[in-house]
């Protein structure tokens, strides 16, 4: 019995990669070679990855396999149209069709969902008999013990960066809304017996490998007692991990010495705001720089996964997100457009709210816009994200980004040199006009004279001087969002007013009014104190309103006369 296992290629004017790309920064998945690992012995097995060789669409196989995600899907339902139109039964599994197996089963002749491990061989026994069901769904995830190790020998190793790939752990102990892993994986986190991982790396040839987890880290003392089996086998290798795992500094030296290179660390925004939307809060914005420096210091790269287009997105997002990833010298910058996946929380909110713009699965590739974004247009959202990819691996910023004095300066220029040539073919796009005003307007301006403020009591501000030894903010804080959709901004103040800090304020204003902006809701309620001469300028300036209750004003261009 013949099995041909496929793996789609991603068809594709600027996100597809060219070979020479994939020999520089890509690696297989493990998908189909555990899935190859997993068929009897007395079964010829093989595969065929579309990313790097074509498909033989004329071979005699008994049976064909084939995966995706959900950008893939369909072209995974050509390739099994092609082989089901010469008769040959087609399999298909993965994410994508588990998220959605009715979908894929009017595509394929049986739909395997969830892990291949406890029903694949049945599987292969039914269709012996000729008695393929529609559907397969093992009763419970599969064992960790045991699994057989991949099988790296069915690939064409020449064409990838590496096919040294391991897996440790299977799923991820957080949930964030716009990922699938919890989804197809459950609350689960489990992970394999650290003897057996380590027979698997010591068994790979040269030394380097991909631990291919979601979050190598979502299990400290197993994560610590894999680093430190690894240590001796002196191998290099790099990986995915949550933010958390910076804020163990025991277990980030552990990474280090057993040969951590290279770290994908999920920042995704750097609106607290945004990440307690999408339940990523334990991802803390004002940690984050340290968080940036820790991995540094212990001389692993950054690879930092960023998403546009959250729901307090606003057209600020694309170059405050670029400076923070060239001020922290990230090596190579990951900007995804915020995409929500059949099967995650994400994609029932967007579906239920009606934002959805189309069910486009070809489209749904972390880097089109397929939903309405709250404060931008679908447009604004391409563009900038468009922009941000760009200009992050223009020369100015690799440059600003690469020259630190950690390790290996040579593998940093030459991924983003890779990196370049990927973002190079994305479409012109453009920074909002604007950006630079949002910059402006989310800012600490430095206040001169602290000492005649008058604080303010519950919404209203009180004559009253501030006491003897009590301490006002010498800071005034601008927190500002702009409604695209609306043509608003809002901007909420937070800390101590005085004369400069109101000239400053007024000045900012009058340049966001100078655009397009038609209307300003200022939030004076986070003012904890205000000089006399600041309400008065403000008074003047219609910005400030004293009566009762009255702490926050809608400022219209007209109106307002700054
Ligand atoms: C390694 C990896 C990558 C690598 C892949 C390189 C490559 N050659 O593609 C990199 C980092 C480049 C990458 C990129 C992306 N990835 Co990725 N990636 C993974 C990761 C972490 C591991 C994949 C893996 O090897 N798994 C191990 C194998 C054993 O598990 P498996 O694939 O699920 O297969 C099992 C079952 O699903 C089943 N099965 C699967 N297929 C089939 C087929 C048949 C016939 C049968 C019977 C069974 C079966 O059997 C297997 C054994 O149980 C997964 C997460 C994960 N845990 O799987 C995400 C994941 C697959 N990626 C994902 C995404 C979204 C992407 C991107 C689109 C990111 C983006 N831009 O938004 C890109 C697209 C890349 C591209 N052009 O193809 C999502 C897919 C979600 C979805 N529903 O589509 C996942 C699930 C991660 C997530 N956070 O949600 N990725
Ligand atoms: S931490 Fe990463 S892998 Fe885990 S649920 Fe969140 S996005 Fe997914």
């Amino acid at each position: 019995m013949k099995i041909r296992l496929i793996d789609p290629a991603y068809d594709h004017p600027y996100i597809s990669h060219s070979q020479k790309v994939i020999k520089t920064i890509w690696f297989a998945r493990l998908t189909l070679t555990t899935l190859a690992a997993l068929t009897p012995p007395d079964i010829d097995v093989k595969i065929t990855d579309e990313n790097v060789e074509p498909i033989d669409f004329e071979e005699n196989v008994d049976l064909v396999g084939v995966t995706g995600m959900v950008m893939h899907a369909s072209r995974s339902y050509q390739i099994a149209q092609r082989f089901r139109q010469r008769g040959i039964p087609v399999v298909m599994g993965g994410p994508h069709a588990s998220s959605l197996p009715l979908e894929a089963k009017e595509h394929v002749d049986a739909v395997v969902i969830g892990e291949a491990e406890n029903v694949w061989a049945g599987l292969i026994e039914d269709l012996k008999r000729g008695l393929l069901k529609p559907f397969y769904k093992a009763d419970a995830y599969c064992s960790m013990e045991g699994i057989p190790p991949p099988r790296l020998d069915l690939l064409r190793k020449d064409a990838y960066m590496t096919v040294n790939c391991v897996q440790t752990t299977r799923g991820c102990p957080h949930q964030c809304d716009f990922c699938h892993v919890t989804h197809f994986f459950g609350k689960t986190y489990r992970c394999r017996p650290v003897d057996e991982v380590i027979e698997e790396v010591k068994r790979l040839e040269g030394d380097f490998l991909v631990f291919i987890d979601d979050n190598i880290a979502g299990n400290r003392r197993y994560a610590k007692e894999l680093f430190t089996r690894l240590k001796p086998l002196k191998k290099k290798w790099a990986s995915q991990a949550s933010m958390t795992l910076t804020r163990d500094p025991e277990l980030l030296k552990l990474a280090a010495e057993s040969g951590c290179v290279s770290l994908f660390i999920g920042v995704e925004s750097l609106s607290s705001e945004n990440l307690k939307d999408v339940n990523k809060a334990f991802n803390q914005v004002h940690q984050l720089e340290e968080a940036m420096k820790a991995v540094h210091d212990h001389d692993i790269m950054v690879v930092a996964g960023l998403i546009f287009g959250l729901d307090h997105d606003d057209e600020g997002v694309f170059e405050r997100t670029l400076r923070f990833c060239e001020r922290n010298q990230i090596e190579l910058p990951s900007f995804f457009v915020l995409t929500p996946l059949p099967g995650t929380p994400l994609f029932q909110r967007m579906e239920s709210e009606g934002r959805l713009l189309h069910k486009d699965w070809a489209q749904y590739n972390g880097a089109t816009v397929v939903f309405k974004p709250r404060l931008m247009t679908e447009e604004t959202l391409q563009r900038g994200f468009n922009w941000a990819c760009k200009e992050a691996y223009s020369w100015g910023s690799i440059f600003k980004r690469v020259f630190h004095p950690q390790q290996r300066f040579f593998t940093r220029v030459l991924s983003n040199v890779a990196y370049r040539r990927i973002t190079q073919r994305t479409p012109e796009g453009y920074l909002p006009s604007l950006s630079r005003i949002l910059q402006g307007m989310n800012d600490t301006i430095p206040l001169q004279n602290t000492r005649d403020l008058i604080q303010r009591v519950g919404v209203k501000i009180a004559e009253k001087k501030l006491l003897i030894g009590q301490k006002a903010t010498d800071t005034l804080r601008l927190y500002s969002v702009y409604n695209e959709r609306l043509k608003t901004l809002f901007v909420r103040l937070e800390g101590s007013i005085d004369r400069k800090g109101a000239k400053e304020l007024v000045k900012r204003l009058k340049g966001a009014l100078d655009v397009e902006i038609q209307k300003v809701i200022l939030d004076f309620k986070d003012v904890g104190a205000f000089s006399s001469e600041a309400i008065a300028l403000l008074s003047r300036k219609g910005l400030l309103q004293t009566e009762e209750g009255k702490l926050w004003v809608a400022v219209n261009a007209p109106g307002m006369n700054p």
